[in-house]
């Protein structure tokens, strides 16, 4: 093998130990991973970044990062690599491959990361940035030395959906928001970006008008008209929710980036419930049945932080629901390279239960029509779902959720609300934020951190679980400093829970890692909240 031994050798070599040495402070934590005694490893200003076909992308990212730090050339390079260079190779012949796994070997005779995919790759990459001096992150030249100690590792992710939602539709994020949402996940090996584009406060993408549109639609009324309200204030927070929309080149752009950054675009569509926004613009929704009030970013605010929710529904009778939600459905499918179509399904407290079930069957078939595969909250798998259906469970458990799932045949991503929510406060001394889904207390790092997936749900195992999403809802939060503060550290302990095996995780251990990458996370102006307790470098 590429390494002069072969990959069950190298598995009993380093196979999963509890606790890490100090310096091997990686979130999230590898499968396998052990320090060695092969010197060190100093990428030098003549070093190279070795990699030709699929190895390409990983090698240019390193590079484009590594460039600005260490203001070396670091030509990406085909050819033999020497002992200061960089060599990455995909296709290589990983006995053991899983989707998305990598080894990497850093030592005095360079660094090594092999995988089957690109995609491994670039996990790769994520675990060598950890490896280097935090002062990797700069975004500007450091005089320093840059080494990694030896080490060898073998990883891949207990799950394929690791993923971050972010709620746009009650507060808007630019474009260049999202991509920070992006380089701030994505280095934690989080690969799927869930974008909840439209809720009762606002409808955050542009649809085009279609040359077949027998209701006479307006359909760029819906941003004309709906990306320009918001949130209001309530009383967490005075500034209202930002407003705005995405075109679909913008839409476009933030799938490029999320793809270059290893991550999936999940884009949901919410109904029929939290449809006031859609209601509001389209004057051909709103009949006999449906629901349109109050008025878009006017939600009743809470002390919680929260808005109303659960008062507004389309209408299941109106055959005009059907007409724009599968127009809608189709040409956010053409723009969406990755497998998902998100439907929401959540809280539709104002429809009957045979109107949701009949619009649920409806607009799952108009997502499978278009050949993706639907995902949809918890609520929507009491109606019958097509096959390959994922059920994303945010609130409540218990049997009859593990019944919903298996009644489905559908597999299940984990964000319950206690475990994932970030508009939850984490710690007392935070000024704002909820504390209803942590029994009236803050839902902690600890909280974060300390679950089993596949222990959440009876008769709900790891076969059955797509991944783990933390979720940020922005009925309060507004701009990235104040979500950042929400969402990190604790998107750390997701993307720990969503990687790392059970067996390798323990939370003081987590602790001491994490707090090792508090100066990485400020050198990339991510605002992280610095929880007491934890000794943040
Ligand atoms: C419930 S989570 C909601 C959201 C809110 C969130 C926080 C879910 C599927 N629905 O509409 O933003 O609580 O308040």
């Amino acid at each position: 093998s590429t390494y002069g031994y072969s990959i069950s050798e190298f598995e009993i070599y380093a196979k999963p130990q509890p606790v890490l040495p100090d310096s091997l402070a990686l979130v999230p934590m590898p499968v396998a991973s052990a320090a060695t005694a092969d010197g060190t490893f100093q990428l030098l200003p003549g070093s190279r970044i070795v990699a030709s076909g699929d190895a390409v992308d990983a090698a240019n990212y390193f590079a484009e990062k590594a460039r600005k730090s260490t203001g070396f050339a670091l030509p990406v390079v085909s050819g033999i690599a020497s002992a200061s260079d960089v060599q990455f190779t995909v296709g290589a012949d990983l006995s053991d491959a899983k989707p998305e796994s990598y080894t990497l070997q850093a030592d005095s005779n360079g660094v090594k990361i092999a995988a089957n995919t690109s995609a491994g790759a670039l996990n790769g990459v994520q675990t060598l940035r950890q490896l280097f001096p935090q002062w990797i992150e700069s975004g500007t030249a450091v005089n320093t030395p840059w080494t990694v100690d030896s080490v060898v590792i073998s990883d891949y992710p207990r799950y394929e959906h690791r993923g971050v939602g972010i709620d746009v539709a009650r507060s808007f994020y630019t474009v260049d928001e999202m991509k920070e949402h992006i380089d701030n996940a994505a280095q934690f090996k989080m690969n799927a970006l869930h974008i909840h584009l439209t809720d009762d406060q606002g409808w955050r993408i542009a649809m085009d008008q279609p040359t077949v549109n027998p209701s006479g639609i307006k359909y760029t009324d819906l941003t004309d008209i709906s990306g320009k309200t918001a949130m209001t204030t309530n009383p967490s927070q005075s500034e209202p929710g930002h407003t705005g929309f995405y075109t679909k080149d913008d839409y476009k752009e933030i799938v490029k980036y999320a793809g270059d950054n290893g991550m999936v675009v999940i884009p949901e569509i919410d109904m029929p419930g939290h449809t006031t926004a859609a209601l509001h613009a389209i004057p051909q929704l709103n009949s006999a049945k449906s629901a349109p009030k109050p008025a878009p970013g006017n939600s009743t605010p809470n002390s919680q932080g929260t808005g109303d929710v659960g008062v507004s529904s389309f209408d299941s009778d109106n055959d005009a629901t059907y007409e724009f939600t599968k127009e809608v459905l189709k040409q956010l499918a053409a723009l969406t390279p990755g497998p998902y179509i998100h439907i929401g399904g959540d809280e539709s407290h104002v429809t009957s239960t045979a109107d949701y079930n009949k619009m649920i069957g409806a607009f799952t078939k108009q997502v499978t029509d278009v050949n993706k595969r639907v995902i949809g909250w918890n609520e929507y798998g009491s109606a019958n779902l097509p096959p390959n259906s994922v059920i994303q469970l945010w609130v409540g458990g218990g049997q009859g959720e593990s019944d919903k799932i298996i009644k489905n045949n559908a597999k299940v991503i984990l964000s319950p609300a206690s475990k994932t929510y970030i508009p939850q406060k984490q710690d007392n001394s935070e000024q704002f934020g909820g504390t209803w889904a942590c029994s009236g207390a803050p839902c902690t790092l600890q909280t974060h951190y300390d679950w089993d997936p596949a222990k959440f749900l009876p008769g709900i195992g790891d076969d059955r679980i797509l991944g783990v999403e933390t979720v940020q809802w922005g009925e309060w939060i507004r701009g990235m400093n104040q979500t950042e503060s929400y969402q990190y550290p604790r998107t750390l302990a997701t993307a720990e829970v969503g990687w790392s095996p059970q067996a390798n995780r323990n939370y003081a251990d987590f602790t001491k890692r994490a707090a090792t990458l508090g100066g990485r996370m400020a050198l990339e102006g991510l605002n992280h909240f610095k929880t007491p307790g934890i000794n943040w470098s």
